[in-house]
């Protein structure tokens, strides 16, 4: 979900910094100040700010909390007055974490992205980065700079359709991101564009109506689909696809400890397995670290996105970057199969987060 960018306005630098405060509380992101005409031509400050959001539960957000919290409120307040009084209200972003503020042309940068979906303390740390790194001062060096630095995050990994030799992949992932259907998508790109032997292996023993799920599919796409309960049934179905080039295994989507710990078990029994984490790019940011913090224990070293298509806010994806470092093999954008899966590019990856152009 896109973060909300929101203005206030106050009498004072104080009053304009309680609305704030009030209205997004204590982690808001403060992302232009300057002043404005008020009623009867009296003069007011505006606060354009974005909110972290409340009751986080997760760690990251924490560390962010009362301290540096403080004493960033304490520096907004210490630039507003030194604004107020210089009577020079140019526009500022007094960062939530980071002691110096951002120039116009970062700031701007900064805004782009919270908008596309960003969450904004990360945002922020990039476009830092990416000011440090830029060769210049302007919107476009920074952009140029930034534009790197998303490409070092989000890297691009081989196709799981595409590759030389054999390959083991289960699709595992939070319920309803789409692991079934891109397992369709996937063995129906690997049958036609590379011509691969595929056997589909499902151990979904949760959902109702799953192993008939991808047993349909293997049906019309003309594939051997086993369906494992335990550890000896994958063993079973791992050596009956022991001349497959590339064995695709569904698992069923859940999300509570003792289920995810008894299936990687589970998986244990192939231990050639390549575990890719499939994300639906159209959950928030939060809720993608959440998601990635329960899986990355458990062997994944490949993400999925998709849901590219129901997303408005698609930088979202770069909170995958700070939860985990590990590169993207593919993303969806439709429920077509198997026209709606496309390898993960670095234009395309740059282009979610940063949107066409410039
Ligand atoms: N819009 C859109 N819908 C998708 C995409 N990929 C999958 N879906 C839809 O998402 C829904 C759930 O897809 P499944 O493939 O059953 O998801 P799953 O992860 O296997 O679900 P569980 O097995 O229940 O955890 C279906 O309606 C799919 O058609 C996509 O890229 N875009
Ligand atoms: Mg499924």
């Amino acid at each position: 979900m896109n973060a909300s960018v929101r203005t206030f306005r106050g009498p004072d630098p104080r009053s304009a910094l309680d609305a704030v405060r009030s209205a997004l509380g204590e982690e808001a992101i403060i992302l232009k100040t300057r002043e404005v005409g008020g009623f009867f031509g009296k003069k007011e400050i505006e606060i354009t700010a974005t909110g972290l959001g409340n009751g986080d539960p997760d760690s990251r957000n924490r560390s962010l909390d009362l301290e540096s919290e403080i004493s960033a409120l304490r520096r907004i307040v210490e630039q507003l007055r030194a604004e107020v009084r210089s009577n020079k209200a140019e526009p500022r972003i007094p960062a939530g974490r980071s002691a110096s503020p951002l120039s116009p042309a970062a700031a701007a940068v900064t805004r782009r992205l919270v908008e596309r979906g960003g969450e904004p303390v990360i945002v922020d740390e990039l476009v830092r980065e990416a000011v440090r790194a830029a060769a210049g001062h302007g919107e476009r060096e920074i952009l140029e700079s930034l534009r790197e630095g998303i490409r070092r995050r989000l890297s691009p990994a081989l196709p799981p359709w595409r590759g030389e030799g054999r390959r083991v992949i289960a699709l595992v992932g939070p319920p309803g991101v789409g692991k079934t259907t891109t397992i369709a998508k996937i063995a129906a790109r690997a049958l036609l564009e590379s011509k691969l032997k595929v056997v589909l292996v499902t151990v979904d023993t949760y959902r109702i109506g799953a192993s008939e799920h991808i047993g349909r599919y293997g049906e019309i796409m003309g594939v051997p689909t086993h369906l494992a309960r335990d550890q000896a049934g994958l063993r079973a179905a791992m050596a009956a696809a022991a001349d497959a080039q590339l064995v695709l295994i569904d698992t069923a989507g859940r999300s509570d400890p003792a289920a995810l710990e008894a299936q990687s078990q589970l998986l244990k029994a192939a231990p050639e397995t390549e575990q890719h984490l499939v994300l639906s790019a159209a959950t928030g940011g939060r809720e993608l670290r959440a998601a990635i913090r329960r899986f990355k224990s458990r062997g994944v070293s490949r993400f999925i996105l998709t849901k590219l298509d129901e997303t408005d806010g698609p930088a979202s994806v770069l909170s995958v970057t700070t939860e985990m470092a590990c590169p993207i093999s593919c993303v969806t954008n439709g429920q077509r199969v198997p026209d709606d899966l496309h390898p993960a590019t670095s234009p395309l990856l740059v282009e979610l987060a940063l949107g066409k152009g410039d």
